[in-house]
């Protein structure tokens, strides 16, 4: 295979860039270039040490570190030499040309990952991971790519694969043998109800997996003047909306995300809901109404002295969505008997506002696994489809079909991890990576 070569760090000017070798002539064609006391050939450099030299080739005279990973430890499971070189686009791509003079072959995105995965240093699953948390932009989402990439979750997919293979094999012994093992498949098909029950809790957390990644969305909608804009500026800790008392300042959406206890939430506030002749409002409100229905959580904001109306519940039950009931301005009107009570203008009650919004949103979800990956959940569907087809045929005459869905069942599991999914799924995962890694 051949010696692939990459910048493994974001271009641009920073304090180190590092430009990785993986492949069998890593180390020779790294020390073409590397020149440090006592280092001359391959014999002579140790693992996993970082080595002071210079790094001399093309118009490059540069003092670096460099490191070295012997097969089969290293994160590719191939020979990985690593030149830490200070930061700098030119000169990071000036080391890279020089590698690549030297019969190094440009790695494409993910390919370091891709040659891990083929040698089986982590699963596809695992990979996945790495990515997810390349990409994390919240603590949230950061704790689950590293449920995936440490493999917790790839252990919690095995044992279901496991639990169904031991029910496949029990089934396929009481072919032979139906009256005598009677007890064992019974035992056997209620074990594999069990196994379907998990997989459609761990299909269910997607929704929740989804809104880590992308944020809970909140729409701040209400009456006019009601404080929607203000409540919005009082949460980022900044104006960002624009803030009067006339009924009807705000008429976009105005978006703005932030993070919250690790979760972030993206806040739309929206123009207040009123009746009105003028054509760019009740264009406004039209989208008010849009980034409702849209929203994970609305917030309704009324002042704290009123109670909602007739109008107004039946308006919130058509959002169809949580709905959390915001009384402001209690500063001035006092609290209210229900929903959560705020001042935009002191600030008391936001914090509490945001726990709620995230409780809301995600519930309570500490200890379970959660589905973060659009593939992992169509494997899961398909095998809790086959699963189903199998348990409603079980007890029916047609027992070798029933075995022909615990197997689909199964395989489209083991899809999770890479082991039978075909090349253009492992393309396409990899295709998500950046050059590098
Ligand atoms: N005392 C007090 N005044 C507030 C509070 N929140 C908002 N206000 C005032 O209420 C008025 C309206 O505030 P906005 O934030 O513009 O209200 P809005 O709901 O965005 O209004 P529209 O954009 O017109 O729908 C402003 O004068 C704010 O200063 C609060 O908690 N306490
Ligand atoms: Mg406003």
């Amino acid at each position: 295979m051949d010696t692939i070569a990459a910048i493994s760090t974001p271009l641009g000017a920073g304090a180190i860039g590092i430009v990785r070798l993986s492949g069998e002539q890593s180390l020779s064609i790294a020390l073409r270039f590397f020149h440090c006391s006592g280092v001359s050939e391959p014999a002579d450099v140790t693992p996993n040490m970082l080595r002071l030299g210079t790094f001399i080739g093309g118009s490059v005279r540069e003092k670096c570190m460099m490191v070295y990973f012997r097969a089969p430890k290293s994160y590719t499971g191939e020979d990985i030499v690593e030149f830490h070189v200070h930061g700098g686009a030119y000169l990071t791509e000036c080391v890279l040309d020089t590698l690549l003079g030297a019969g190094a072959k440009m790695a494409a995105p993910g390919e370091f990952t891709r040659r891990a995965f083929f040698n089986g240093k982590v699963t596809l699953d695992e990979a996945e991971g790495v990515a997810r948390m390349i990409g994390a932009e919240s603590e949230a989402e950061l704790r689950e790519a590293y449920g995936l990439m440490s493999g917790r979750f790839h252990a919690a997919i095995d044992e279901l694969i496991s639990e169904l293979t031991k029910v496949l094999s029990t089934l396929e012994a009481s072919l032979d043998y139906p009256e005598e093992m009677a007890e064992e498949s019974d035992d056997a098909i209620k074990r594999a109800y069990e196994v379907r029950d998990k997989l459609q809790t761990l299909l269910d957390s997607y929704k929740t997996g989804k809104i880590i990644k992308s944020g809970i969305t909140v729409a701040i909608v209400g009456k006019t003047n009601v404080g929607k804009s203000s409540l919005m500026n009082s949460i980022l800790g900044y104006s960002r909306a624009i803030v009067t008392d006339v009924h009807g300042t705000t008429r976009d959406v105005i978006e703005q995300s932030m993070v919250h206890k690790g979760v972030k939430i993206n806040f739309q506030d929206t123009a207040g809901l009123r009746t009105t002749g003028d054509l760019v409002e009740n264009i406004g409100i039209e989208r008010s109404l849009m980034a409702a229905r849209g929203a994970d959580v609305v917030l309704y904001v009324m002042e704290s002295n009123r109670e909602l109306d007739e109008h107004e519940l039946s308006e919130i039950r058509g959002f169809s969505k949580k709905v959390i009931l915001v009384n402001n301005k209690i500063d001035v009107y006092g609290s209210a008997s229900s929903g959560v009570n705020v001042s935009a203008k002191t600030g008391e009650g936001v914090q509490v506002l945001l726990d709620e919004i995230v409780r809301a949103a995600l519930g309570d979800r500490r200890s379970a696994d959660t589905l973060m990956e659009e593939r992992h959940a169509d494997c899961l569907r398909r095998a809790l489809r086959s699963l189903n087809a199998a348990l409603s045929a079980c007890g029916s005459a047609e027992n070798e079909c029933v075995l022909v869905d615990f197997r689909e069942s199964i395989e489209a599991l083991y899809e999770i991890g890479g082991g039978n999914a075909t090349e253009s799924i492992i393309n396409d995962v990899f295709s998500r990576f950046c050059v590098g890694k």
